[in-house]
């Protein structure tokens, strides 16, 4: 009994990860909140379900102005590692956006470019300073920014609950009380 309420808790902890996905395509975080100063980063993953060569190399990041990244110099760094496949899971590629040190200059949407097989995808995140705006809610534990459009959608996007506590419905609340048990 105590090990099947473990595994459901952590079941629903691994399905609130913020993630954006499309045709194979995974960017995550959805949202990076960062301290000024700090490094950012995100991975854009890419599953080989076509079964490409090892050699494909179809992933492009944007900065928030749409320039591609390869351009911007030290700032900011893409990499682009391919994983081999395994028993139990296809081969993938993953490209990392790394910004040294954000401020508010890089806030905005990062978008992850993927062609692979001759379809294209585009995913994005969000990079962000602490700090939030009028139109943000602010995270109760480590001041994240969640948009208030993300209050009370039954996913945790605060990492502690917060934005999805004191609903009107009291249905999140519900899922909260789960995972404290
Ligand atoms: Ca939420």
């Amino acid at each position: 009994m105590m090990l099947s309420s473990i595994s459901a808790a952590l079941l629903l902890l691994a399905s609130v990860v913020n993630a954006a996905t499309s045709n194979g395509v995974v960017v995550t975080p959805e949202y990076v909140f960062i301290k000024s100063m700090q490094p950012g980063s995100a991975i854009c993953r890419v599953t080989n379900t076509a079964g490409l060569s090892y050699l494909w190399n179809g992933i492009t990041w944007y900065a928030p102005d749409g320039t591609a990244i390869a351009a911007k110099g030290s700032q900011m760094i893409v990499d682009l590692v391919y994983h081999t496949p395994t028993a139990t899971q296809k081969d993938y590629w993953t490209s990392t956006l790394n910004i040294a040190s954000v401020d508010y200059t890089l806030n905005g949407n990062y978008t992850c470019e993927v062609n692979y097989n001759n379809v294209i995808t585009k995913l994005s995140t969000t990079i962000a300073l602490q700090g939030c705006t009028m139109n943000d809610y602010t995270c109760k534990t480590g001041g994240g920014c969640v948009p208030c459009n993300k209050l009370c959608d039954g996913i945790d996007d605060c990492g502690d609950w917060s934005d999805e506590f004191q609903c009107s419905t009291g249905r999140k609340e519900k899922k909260r009380e789960k995972i404290e048990k």
